[in-house]
């Protein structure tokens, strides 16, 4: 297999488009995909000020490095789940890269602001844990831009991530998460901060493959509470029909964002009020994140 910029030996193959690099140049393939992302759909410039959610995985660091390689400004969040040992090497991987760079990290303690670990919380509410984990991770990542200005928040949602939502979203015909699923989500409220996933055409294994050869260390095991979940079950779904059909993952999203996405974006948006615990946007009185936490309390 050649390189087909250099015609070298290649490092990394590229099947849906048809494509294979040496490392020089897929370094090069990677962060061109993402900065044609960033302007195509006008998600930030290198005037704005981003917040990075950062997991330590390879997609979240991946990013955080291709940002900063471009000239962004932009800096990590990491939020302390309280997940056993996933959640201490989850925060190792995210130091070693902030240190090895410089780059400005800040960080969360879910059970130091609130009092119980992602884990304790689960077992108090009696619900698994990924739905209290969501709720919370996207409460902090927002309150947290809002509270220091952000322009935007980027996260690391890959193709691979965005596919099996996509279809999670469709087999129980969530219209409303289907209105909302999209790589770009301007700010609707003033409570609520800009979203955007700069990763959303690349795969996980692209992002690996990037952090491989960057030698960016990242937390390799998967969360123990994703095993089981629906999402994994979708991606393998998706990943057996992208082997007989290379192409069909990207396909799926992409066509769903240029068919269906401008269609239902004109469906009337749900009207939005502050909830009053907290301040934070909700449809009812109080926000879904003050209701799971006056539960958890009582
Ligand atoms: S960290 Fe949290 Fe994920 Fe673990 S508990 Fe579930 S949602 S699986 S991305
Ligand atoms: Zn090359
Ligand atoms: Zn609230």
């Amino acid at each position: 297999m050649r390189c087909i910029k250099c015609r070298g030996r290649a490092n990394v193959e590229v099947k849906r488009h048809h494509s294979a690099f040496c490392s020089v140049h897929y370094v090069e393939f990677f962060r061109h995909q993402v900065s044609r992302n960033i302007k195509r759909l006008r998600m930030f410039g290198h005037t704005n000020q981003i917040l990075i959610a950062v997991s330590g995985g390879k997609d979240s660091l991946a990013l955080w490095d291709v940002l900063l390689e471009n000239g962004y400004q932009a800096v990590g969040l990491h939020i302390h789940l309280g997940i056993g040992d996933y959640s201490r090497r989850s925060a190792e991987k995210t130091h070693e890269f902030a240190d090895k760079r410089g780059a400005q990290l800040l960080e969360t303690d879910v059970e130091q602001e609130f009092g119980l670990t992602i884990s304790d919380l689960s077992k108090t509410l009696r619900r698994v844990p990924c739905s209290g984990c969501g709720l919370n991770k996207r409460y902090i990542f927002n309150r947290v831009a809002l509270t220091h200005n952000f322009d935007v928040l980027a996260t690391g949602h890959n193709l691979d991530d965005e596919a099996a939502t996509l279809l999670g979203n469709v087999i129980h015909w969530e219209q409303e998460a289907l209105r909302r699923q999209s790589p770009l989500l301007e700010s609707t409220h003033p409570t609520l901060v800009k979203k955007v996933k700069p990763l959303y055409t690349l795969t996980e294994r692209e992002s690996a493959s990037y952090c491989l050869i960057r030698g960016i260390n990242y937390v390799e095991e998967e969360c123990p509470n994703a095993l089981g979940a629906h999402s994994l079950i979708y991606k393998d779904a998706l990943n057996r029909i992208e082997t007989m059909s290379p192409g069909s993952k990207q396909q799926f999203f992409q066509g769903f964002l240029e068919r269906m996405q401008p269609t239902l974006q004109r469906s009337d948006p749900i009207v939005l009020k502050e909830c009053e615990q907290c301040g934070q946007t909700t449809t009812g009185e109080v926000c879904s994140f003050c209701r799971m936490w006056n539960k958890a309390r009582d």
